[in-house]
């Protein structure tokens, strides 16, 4: 029987040594989530980086690594501290990732990092092809593999394959300016299906395909040489009912089961009747918006002086890619905005931003999710932005409003939020005074058709979509037999 190899960057899995003891934990997060179905079944592999470079591991953790994995079905593409730098943090981090989020001026393009892409999108080529069986199916994750697709079609034309794009695609005007840009798309083209999380990056991606390739499109089909390459859009969704019933269990607990943050909150809240909490979580990055949101929150404080003291904007962001330079920057700048805003406005009483630099578990993340009433998700531009999601589906007593920018891809299925220009710092203060004012029977109004929604098109009926597709595809191309 045929079977599926999920490819992405890094495995599902985290892995940690101390001292020799080797610790090894199956990652929760929603892609996982989503394809542990595919993966567990029959025979299916995944393969990706493990996190831990070649240069850190001895050759008998080495082999402790690959046996763990082993019985996890991962198979790991070995990455060297090199690698790392130049194919990850360099040409995926500095020139993909701004480029299709629209940061023009933050992208660097380094021959050097170019080339190290090409090189570690082959090796991930030769794990897949040492493991693929005939007719297998191959699913590739993010713009970290762009080129995979082709280089698999190359040497195992036997291979249906599929490609998800987790970012935006830009439009072509952007994705032009890259030197590399034909290498790219003729990369992404050795896919039979390729899905983005919305209609818009479909469009922008069949547009680049038309204007740069100069191939035929046909309404969602790319006439590529004796074959037809068919692009959709699959909106990727969350484990709803993980978050949901979480929520559910947390509200149930006695008060001596409860976690101290969930203490925390409530104890604050009671001692502040008026008090009302504003959450903001994302990965520290320049993309989601953070300075801007703090620079809206402390306008509409400004502008509606009537909330002072009486709202608290909960801000948790999680470190990340902080060895390149405008990450850095960014911690700076957000440091230094929140001290701004807390030292013009703080009363012994009352400090307006609660600002949380760092990872939180999940049984926390809940808590907070569920105890904010209202959830300002901003990002400038995000390929699809997962916590309006996750903070929709905690919401168990039919309260709590979610502002939510309309340059995320959640925007597109999430029109009964407030959506926002997140550059506009006069609709965001007025959003959130809508927000905090909002009559209950509308709060509810809105979730529910929220929920209908979130719930409807969860994670696993993402990953069925898209898989589905695929199987249909295969089903109608005529078998090809390796040479
Ligand atoms: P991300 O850019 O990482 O994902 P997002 O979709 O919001 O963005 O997912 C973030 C995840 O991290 C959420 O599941 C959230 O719960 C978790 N998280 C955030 N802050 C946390 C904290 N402090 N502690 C613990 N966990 C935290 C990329 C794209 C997105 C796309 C996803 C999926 O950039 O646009 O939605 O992939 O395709």
């Amino acid at each position: 029987m045929n079977k599926t190899i999920i490819v992405s960057n890094r495995l599902p899995i985290e892995l940690q040594f101390e001292n020799e003891k080797m610790h090894i934990k199956s990652s929760v997060g929603g892609l996982a989530t989503g394809l542990k179905s595919i993966h567990s079944d029959g025979n299916g592999i995944w393969v990706g980086w493990s996190g831990i470079t070649e240069d850190e591991l001895t050759p008998v953790q080495s082999q402790k690594v690959d046996e763990a994995l082993d019985a996890h079905k991962c198979i790991r593409v070995p990455l060297t501290e090199y690698e790392i730098e130049n194919y990850y943090h360099g040409f995926s981090n500095k020139a993909l990732w701004p480029l299709f989020h629209y940061f023009q001026a933050y992208t660097e393009f380094e021959l050097e990092q170019w080339d190290s892409y090409k090189m570690v999108n082959n090796k991930f080529a030769e794990i897949v092809i040492k493991h693929a069986e005939e007719g297998d199916t191959v699913w590739i994750h993010d713009y970290q593999l762009l080129l995979l697709p082709q280089l698999l079609r190359e040497q195992r034309p036997d291979l249906t394959i599929g490609f998800f794009l987790h970012i935006p695609f830009p439009s072509f005007e952007l994705f032009r300016t890259c030197p590399w840009r034909d290498e790219l798309l003729y990369g992404v083209l050795g896919a039979d299906l390729i899905g983005f999380h919305t209609y818009d990056y479909v469009r922008h991606f069949l547009s680049s395909t038309s204007r740069l390739a100069g191939l035929d499109v046909h309404f969602n089909e790319v006439n590529y040489g004796d074959r037809t390459v068919k692009v959709d859009f699959f909106p990727m969704g969350i484990d709803y009912d993980r978050y949901h019933s979480a929520a559910i269990e947390h509200a149930a607990r006695p008060e001596e089961a409860k976690s101290q943050l969930r203490k925390s909150i409530e104890q604050h809240n009671s001692n502040n009747m008026e008090s009302r909490l504003v959450l903001s979580i994302d990965r520290m990055d320049y993309t989601k918006g953070i300075p801007n949101r703090i620079k809206a929150f402390e306008y509409f404080l400004n502008k509606y002086p009537e909330f002072k003291g009486k709202v608290r904007l909960l801000m948790l962001a999680v470190p990340s890619r902080e060895k390149v330079m405008q990450y850095q920057h960014l911690k700076r700048e957000t440091d230094e905005l929140v001290g701004r805003v807390n030292g013009q406005f703080a009363t012994v009483n009352w400090t307006p931003i609660w600002y949380f630099y760092r990872s939180m578990q999940f049984d926390d993340l809940v808590d907070l999710y569920a105890s904010s009433d209202v959830a300002m998700i901003t990002p400038l531009r995000d390929g699809m932005n997962l916590v309006a999601k996750e903070y929709v589906a905690t919401r168990i007593d039919g309260n709590g409003v979610l502002i939510l920018s309309e340059m995320a891809g959640s925007a597109q299925e999430m029109h009964q939020a407030l959506l926002v220009n997140p550059n506009n710092f006069e609709q965001l203060a007025d959003s959130l005074k809508t927000a905090l004012e909002m009559p209950e029977q509308e709060q509810a109004i809105r979730l529910a058709a929220l929920q209908k929604g979130v719930s409807k098109h969860n994670v696993e009926t993402w990953a069925n979509a898209f898989i589905n597709s695929l199987t249909e595809i295969k089903s109608q191309i005529a078998p090809v037999f390796p040479d």
